[in-house]
């Protein structure tokens, strides 16, 4: 005969309750995950996360300048945008080795138990896993949008999805500094005895192993080397030395880099051949002129850089007829904007909007030559805009047609 087992409530066994209290987790007692070293590298991690979050702004208004700004962005100096690209790019790509580092610091907080203590500290938990994932995702695309590497297709808007996890990562950058910030001061702090006392740890732990100094020298040094190793892209004389850099601006035609080519953008000799013209429309005498009309004007000389939204910039040598001169010509008022329209049809590239500001700078230019010779066609022949401080995806090349806008 079967007998059915009683239900007693058996109580939880004592060994239950005290692994629960205190599950063998594991121990860090290294300085490597301190207060002192996360403060350290954390500060670090920060400025180059402000100087790319800063500039990563700057960046997206010259480029989608909101109507009430479009007609106060300076066109001077006109090496701003090589500047602040250049820097967003390279606090971006210093920031990689530093955020490892941190992630080493302070990955022993994954074993923290309780892992959750309170709703407060859930929150704060939470705000870490926006800001580590915010920031994995902003320096990998940032990294791959540099290199040209467009593995998520055409159907990925980068520019508007980096844009916004920017955001929501220095959301929870401020929140993370914010609940931090007396644990970031006590880390800071050093008052002598702590000194004394680092000293004789860090002896004791160079006998064990890595000592704090030791790790933060790696650090730096590993910020310091792919920083060098990559800048030369938009510092010209570092060029030789950045063997890492996405771009070599050392190659390219007329000593310029080409980002996109005639052949990609789909642009012909037969288009910009003899019959091209360059119509400038909307204003009280609409023009239409060959390139030897063009060669015929008066013509301006200009020191400007290409600064490629993705990091890369060179300066060069260009020559061509000034804007202001083609619009007075043109019967265009002084406080018109224009519309740049290019050969290429359907890039994203080949309609630009230029207000009145960049028209009228004097050294603005529909330019012919670079470098001292013609355009070749992948730098845009028979006549490209170049103009002081703006990126260089609105630097249209194979220009068309330039519109007054009413
Ligand atoms: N019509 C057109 N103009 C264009 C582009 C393009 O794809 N199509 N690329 C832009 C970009 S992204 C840059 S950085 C500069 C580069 O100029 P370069 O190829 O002469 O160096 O041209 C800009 N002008
Ligand atoms: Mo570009």
């Amino acid at each position: 005969m079967r007998r059915f087992p009683v239900r007693v409530r058996k109580p939880i066994p004592e060994n239950l309750t005290s692994f629960l209290r205190q599950p063998p987790l594991p121990r860090f007692r290294s300085r490597l995950h301190d207060e002192r070293t996360a403060s350290l590298i954390g500060t670090a991690l920060g400025a180059a996360f402000a100087t790319a979050f800063l500039t990563g702004l700057v960046s997206h208004v010259l480029q989608h300048p909101p109507s009430w700004l479009a007609h106060h962005l300076p066109t001077r100096p006109s090496w701003g945008y090589r500047l602040t690209q250049g820097l967003h790019v390279a606090s971006g790509i210093a920031a990689i080795p530093l955020l490892l580092a941190k992630l080493w610091t302070v990955y022993p907080k994954l074993f923290e138990w309780p892992p959750l203590k309170s709703v407060l500290h859930a929150l704060e938990r939470l705000s870490i896993l926006v800001l580590f994932s915010g920031a994995v995702f902003e320096l990998v695309t940032g990294l791959l949008n540099s290199a040209q590497w467009y593995v998520w297709g055409a159907q990925f808007p980068f520019v508007q999805t980096h844009y916004w996890v920017a955001w929501i990562t220095v959301g929870a950058l401020v929140v993370h500094v914010g609940v931090k910030a007396p644990a970031i001061a006590r880390g800071l702090r050093s008052p002598k005895k702590e000194l004394v006392e680092a000293y004789r740890a860090d002896l004791e732990a160079q006998r064990r192993g890595v000592s704090r100094r030791a790790f933060i020298t790696t650090t730096a040094v590993a910020a310091g080397a792919v920083t060098v190793a990559t800048v030369g892209e938009s510092v010209t004389p570092l060029a030789t030395v950045s063997v890492l850099s996405p771009r070599d601006v050392t190659v390219g035609e007329q000593r310029l880099p080409v980002n996109r080519t005639a052949a990609q953008a789909g642009v012909t000799r037969a288009v910009t051949g003899a019959d091209w013209r360059l119509r400038v429309t909307g204003g009280a005498r609409p023009l239409s002129l060959s390139l030897d009309d063009l060669a015929a004007l008066a013509q301006t000389s200009a020191a400007l850089p290409i600064a490629c939204v993705e990091g890369w910039s060179v300066g060069a040598h260009w020559q061509g007829v000034r804007i202001g001169d083609l619009l007075d010509l043109a019967g265009a008022p002084h406080d018109a904007d224009i519309r740049v329209t290019s050969l290429e049809k359907n890039g994203a590239y080949a309609v630009m909007v230029m207000e009145r500001q960049y028209a009228r700078d004097p050294s603005a230019l529909l330019a012919l030559r670079l470098n001292g010779q013609p355009l070749t066609l992948d730098h845009g022949y028979p006549a490209r805009i170049i103009v002081p401080n703006r990126p260089g995806v609105l630097q249209t090349k194979w220009v068309q047609q330039m519109a007054v806008i009413a």
